[in-house]
């Protein structure tokens, strides 16, 4: 049973911030889990994370397994915080446990013990729970933070909270978010890899390594391993380099920008993505060829260049859509191989998207890949649920988050059973350069410049021999109250407000190849315009004219 003695800096009475100050939170307010866990201003997080790294030690005992806390905001500013749970195979947390998550966090302080009570009872009512059975040898909670300022007091929290229960505390210190779903798994299942940051770089980078080595550069390959990293000024910067350490320069050169300014600040795959700009401490114009941009705790990434012949600069994205046609192509190939020699033992990868991936790309897909793409809601646990159901699932947000997901069908074909040809090896290698846990931009990185070298390709071979992008754009648009806007089909659809999804319609119809939908953000206190059309001049009309549907709203 948890010891109920709440210490009061951790109550929403009492709740302190990392300055020392009391933040108190009204008894009643409410907070949600979100697409990414409980986002928000850091004053507001330590009691938040305190009843989450609770509810992380029940699950860890009901499990008897090692369960993640990672606090952090990804891309947000510097001032706000977060944290997310991350369950025993290094995947996001389960739904329903989001669902209980939200009940612990939403009560008064008066009513937490009974919350508390009430859960547990029901745990120990459960005859599947290893608690009832008191098989407890590997609960534990593990965690880790971004390099925000409020991270180590969070962590304390996070400490504190685990105690409560009287669970197995690991600080991992800091680390990008994929390190640590990567060291939960590692915990969970030992020969996976050795649960420390050094047993995450060298698993990874061996395998790079080799595969690099299997690798034929073909003749008059344009391929060139050298580009330049804007970290966000966040984590990626110092753990990135620590793996670095492990590749030798002749396999890769990495030039590290942004790596101590202010966290996201006018830099970061968010900032690239929605402003198609170069980053800060970028030059504009063809000078600098190859770029690659991570976000502030390093699950997302883009690569990018300066738009030739442009000197604003604009950016040009090969973002998360291209980074998925290109490991979909690499591994179609080696499949291809192996499918014509073994017709029966056949492995099935597929592709998944959201509805802002580039109409291009799921074109390509289709036509090209041979492979009908499916689109599911927006936020990573959606595409890596429906990714799971193929042998190799490839998913990937527009915005950069992804990676690929292998079943035990491919487990025992390929990994089990070692096998000596090529095109076998390079699958196997090519499924431990990537972090199947989560989207992993140093994974990610590492995997496209195998697959770019593979095909001898260039940025411009890259860009010219895929398709060509749709032009789109995003605009967020501020709402009184994003809850009254209720989307269906992969968010692609508005059932609520009525008559708004008719007056899109409408607009949309005005243009040539044009695509549009409105949904609110999970994350923000806004509604997100997505638009494409044949032009850039159209698009931004048809984006400017959702807009304004959207605000004539409030204005009714
Ligand atoms: C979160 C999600 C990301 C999604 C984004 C959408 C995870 C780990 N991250 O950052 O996948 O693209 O939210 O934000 O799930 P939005 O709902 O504000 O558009
Ligand atoms: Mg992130």
């Amino acid at each position: 049973m948890t010891n109920l003695d709440f210490p009061p800096q951790y109550t929403r009475a009492g709740n302190t911030t990392h300055t020392g100050e009391v933040h108190a939170i009204p008894q009643d307010e409410q907070f949600a889990y979100g697409t990414a866990g409980f986002r928000f201003r850091a004053e507001k997080l330590p009691f938040i994370v305190y009843r989450c790294a609770y509810l992380a030690s029940l699950r860890a005992r009901q499990l008897d397994s090692a369960i993640g806390v990672m606090i952090t905001a990804s891309h947000n500013p510097a001032q706000d915080n977060g944290v997310k749970l991350v369950d025993p195979s290094g995947d996001m947390l389960s739904s329903q446990w989001e669902i209980y998550a939200t009940e612990v966090i939403n009560a008064s302080d008066v009513d937490l013990p009974k919350v508390i009570r009430d859960f547990e009872k029901n745990f120990q009512r459960s005859s599947q729970s290893k608690i009832a059975r008191g098989l407890i040898h590997n609960a534990k909670v593990v965690c880790g933070i971004d390099t925000r300022v409020s991270g180590p007091h969070l962590m304390e929290a996070a400490r504190a909270g685990a105690a409560l229960f009287n669970v197995k505390f690991v600080d991992i210190g800091v680390v990008s978010t994929p390190m640590l779903h990567y060291s939960v798994k590692s915990f969970n299942v030992p020969e996976f890899a050795e649960a420390t940051h050094q047993g995450y770089y060298q698993a990874i980078s061996d395998a790079f390594k080799e595969l690099y080595d299997r690798t034929q550069e073909p003749d008059g390959s344009r391929y060139q391993p050298e580009l330049i990293v804007d970290c966000a000024n966040g984590v990626g910067a110092p753990r990135f380099r620590e793996l670095l350490e492990l590749i030798p320069e002749e396999k890769l050169r990495v030039e590290f920008r942004n790596e101590n300014g202010e966290l996201n600040h006018g830099c970061g795959a968010d900032f690239v993505k929605i402003a198609q700009k170069m980053p800060d401490g970028f030059n504009s114009g063809a000078k600098e060829p190859k770029c690659a941009s991570f976000d502030g705790d390093a699950d997302r990434i883009l690569y990018f260049r300066a738009k030739n012949g442009c000197q604003d600069g604009t950016a040009e994205l090969f973002d998360g859509d291209r980074i998925a046609v290109l490991f979909a192509m690499y591994i179609k190939e080696q499949l291809d191989i192996y499918t014509s020699s073994k017709p029966r033992n056949s492995l099935k990868m597929g592709i998944v998207q959201t509805a802002y991936a580039n109409g291009s790309s799921t074109r390509f897909i289709r036509e090209h890949l041979k492979i009908e793409p499916i689109i599911v809601p927006t936020g990573v646990k959606h595409l890596h649920e429906a990714a799971s159901e193929f042998d190799i699932g490839v998913y990937f947000e527009a915005n950069g988050h992804g990676t690929i997901v292998f079943s035990k069908h491919f487990d025992s074909v390929v990994r089990r059973n070692p096998s000596p040809l090529d095109h076998m090896r390079r699958l196997h290698l090519f499924s431990r350069v990537i972090n199947e846990t989560v989207g992993d931009a140093f994974a990610d990185l590492l995997a496209t410049e195998i697959v770019l070298r593979h095909f001898g390709w260039s940025m411009d071979d890259w860009m010219q021999k895929l398709y060509e992008d749709v032009p789109n754009v995003q605009i967020k648009v501020p709402v009184e109250d994003r809850s009254i806007f209720k989307t269906t089909n992969a968010e692609q659809t508005l059932l609520k407000p009525d008559g708004l999804q008719k007056r899109i319609d409408e607009e949309v119809a005005r243009y040539n190849n044009s695509r549009a939908f409105i949904r609110p953000s999970g994350t923000e206190n806004i509604v997100r315009v997505y638009a494409e059309a044949d032009t850039l001049e159209n698009t931004h009309r048809l984006g400017k004219s959702l807009e304004q549907v959207v605000l004539s709203l409030s204005s009714a």
